[in-house]
Order: C-alpha cells, then sequence, then structure tokens
C-alpha cells in the first residue's frame, strides 16, 4: 500500500504526491569511484576534497559516489600512480615533481626560488605554465583538472644540527620525494639525498635513516613530523603544488553532465585549500614553534647562489627545453 491517504492527495493536489510517489528509492550509487592522497585528514587537502565528493554526491542525487582514501592508505605515491594508470583508482592528487617520473615537464614549478611570491604562482600555474603542464598530462592517459591544490613553499627540518646556509647542507642525510628534479637540486646542494615515499618518512626520520627532510607548514604539522624534527630551517627553496589526476577512462565514462560537476566542486574546493594553506602559513610559525621545532632564519639568495654555481639552472632548462623554460620565465623573470 502506498502510504499517501486519498484525503492528503485531495487536500494538496495531486503533483506533489505523485513525485513523492515516484522517486527513486534510496539505492547504491552508479559510479562508485576512489581518490586517493597521501596527507592526514587534518590537512586542508583532504577536508576540502572529502567537502567536493559530498557535494557531488548531493548534486549528482546520489549517482556518483567518491570515497576518499587518505594517508597512502591505498599505496605509497608511486604504487598510487600505478593504480591510477591502470583504472584501480580513479582520482589522485600527486606532486608535480613526483608526477614528473612519467610526465617529465611536470616538475618545472619546482625549479629552486623560481616563485617569489604566490602573486606569481597562481597566475602562471592557472594560466600558460599550468596549461602547457596539463597538455603533457593528458597525452599520458591522465586528465588534470585545472585547478590545482596548494601543498606549499618547502622548508628545510633537521634531528641533528640547524641548516643556516647551504654550506650546512654538505654531506646533510635529507629525504626528498621519489623525483628526479629533487634528489638533483639537493645533489647539487652537496647534500645526501635518498628518495622515500611520504608515507615511510615520519618513521625514517624517527629510525634516523635520514637527519632531516623539506616540505611546507602543513605537512610538517600535519604529519607531525615536529615530534623526530628538532630544527625548522626557513628556506622557502621551491613551490609545490598537487595536481588532481583521474584516469581518462574513469572520467569519460561518466555523463557529461555529472562529469561537469566533478569538475566544478573538485575546482572550487581546490580554492578553498589553497585559502586554508595561506591562513596556515600564518599562523603555522607560532603553532610549531609551540610544539617544540626550532625555527631557522636563511638566506634564500645564499641558497640560490650555491645551485646557480652548481650549474643546477643550466642543467633543468636543458632538461626542461627552451620552450617549457621560456613559459617558466615568462611567469617568473630571468633565472639565468
Ligand atoms: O612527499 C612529500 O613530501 C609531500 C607530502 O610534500 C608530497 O606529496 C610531495
Amino acid at each position: 500500500m502506498i502510504p499517501i491517504s486519498r484525503r492528503a492527495l485531495l487536500a494538496t493536489g495531486c503533483a506533489l504526491p505523485l513525485v513523492a510517489i515516484n522517486r527513486r528509492p534510496a539505492h547504491a550509487a552508479e559510479f562508485t569511484y576512489k581518490y586517493a592522497h597521501n596527507t592526514a585528514t587534518t590537512h586542508p587537502l583532504h577536508i576540502r576534497t572529502t567537502e567536493a565528493a559530498a557535494r557531488i554526491k548531493q548534486a549528482t542525487s546520489g549517482r556518483v559516489e567518491i570515497n576518499v582514501f587518505p594517508n597512502s592508505q591505498l599505496g605509497s605515491d608511486t604504487d598510487t600512480l600505478s593504480q591510477l594508470r591502470s583504472g584501480a583508482v580513479e582520482f589522485f592528487t600527486l606532486s608535480g615533481l613526483i608526477l614528473s617520473t612519467l610526465v617529465p615537464v611536470a616538475a618545472i614549478n619546482g625549479i629552486g626560488f623560481a616563485f617569489k611570491d604566490y602573486g606569481q604562482v597562481w597566475p602562471a600555474m592557472d594560466g600558460k605554465l599550468g596549461a602547457l603542464v596539463r597538455g603533457e598530462i593528458a597525452k599520458r592517459g591522465l586528465y588534470a583538472f585545472e585547478r590545482q591544490y596548494d601543498n606549499g613553499y618547502r622548508q628545510i627540518t633537521s634531528s641533528t644540527k640547524p641548516i643556516k646556509s647551504p654550506e650546512d647542507l654538505k654531506g646533510f642525510k635529507i629525504r626528498v620525494p621519489v623525483s628526479p628534479l629533487w634528489t638533483g637540486m639537493f645533489t647539487a646542494f652537496g647534500a645526501s639525498p635518498t628518495s622515500i615515499n611520504f608515507s615511510e618518512v615520519y618513521s625514517a626520520l624517527q629510525t634516523k635513516i635520514v637527519d632531516g627532510q623539506e616540505n611546507p607548514l602543513a605537512i610538517i604539522d600535519s604529519g607531525k613530523l615536529y615530534e623526530v624534527q628538532k630544527y625548522l630551517s626557513v628556506t622557502n627553496h621551491m613551490w609545490d603544488g598537487f595536481w588532481f589526476l583521474a584516469n581518462k577512462r574513469a572520467m569519460e565514462a561518466l555523463p557529461e553532465a555529472d562529469r561537469a560537476i566533478v569538475e566544478r566542486e573538485f575546482n572550487k574546493s581546490a580554492l578553498d585549500e589553497r585559502a586554508d594553506i595561506a591562513a596556515l602559513n600564518a599562523s603555522l610559525q607560532s603553532g610549531l614553534a609551540a610544539k617544540g621545532l626550532q625555527f631557522v632564519n636563511t638566506d634564500p639568495a645564499a641558497f640560490r647562489a650555491a645551485l646557480k654555481q652548481a650549474g643546477f639552472y643550466s642543467e633543468w632548462r636543458g632538461k626542461f627545453g627552451a620552450d617549457a623554460w621560456a613559459t617558466l620565465e615568462a611567469a617568473v623573470g630571468s633565472l639565468a
């Protein structure tokens, strides 16, 4: 029996109750996709993408359900990139520098000391430089959403000694993400870099496999790296962002209208996440100091000069090619 009385039907007219009667019952989603990322659940990347997934479910009337897997739960970044390519995972946020193992030019925003400030970062990444990288990503069977999420300007931490000058990096055992640019840059400083996925960083620091690492403040905080590090040197040595990546076949399987909703909502959340990181950058200096990290100020010009001296800029100009380099320089000025 339909639980609507004849009296109620008569009282309200037909249209409304009939819609209610015909509405499909709650049912399983038509598309259940996995989104993986490497940060803790307290990081704005997790919070804002989870909000996007909820809005997408609502706006598609439950047709598209995206389950968020934080903390490298589905595997390290290197593993998850393979899963994204095979379609085992449909969505993944990844640093362009790590993605460069598949799409070399995606590392270009990580060139040391390239972006002076966010006033240079977003116009470049939302503009020509980002478009160039997204074009190359598309050629490799992946789809990059228009708006990148912020990871941030990276700072060096250490458990053994404060890094004050480039000389202090000589022989320093530092963890870097799995990426030729990261290894190349710290080799150029004369450090001793080890490539380790983020999922292993806390334990690598705790067990002293490495003495230091480098990451933005929001990652150092949400990853609780302050528990296993003593000093934080404010170097701002590179800017790093997360591309929101999709398996192309999974995107194309969505009806066009749903695909537009998915894009709209993840792009919108990227802007929210950028604002969160900006706020954290302002608050975390004192926040992390209160948690025991000793802040060390540095002269970034000295670090940049050390890279230049080592031939870092000319080497990477050669690797990225004149066109991509010119696109970067158009955004940040001459890097010579
Ligand atoms: O692996 C890292 O250091 C992190 C969290 O910053 C990236 O995803 C590149």
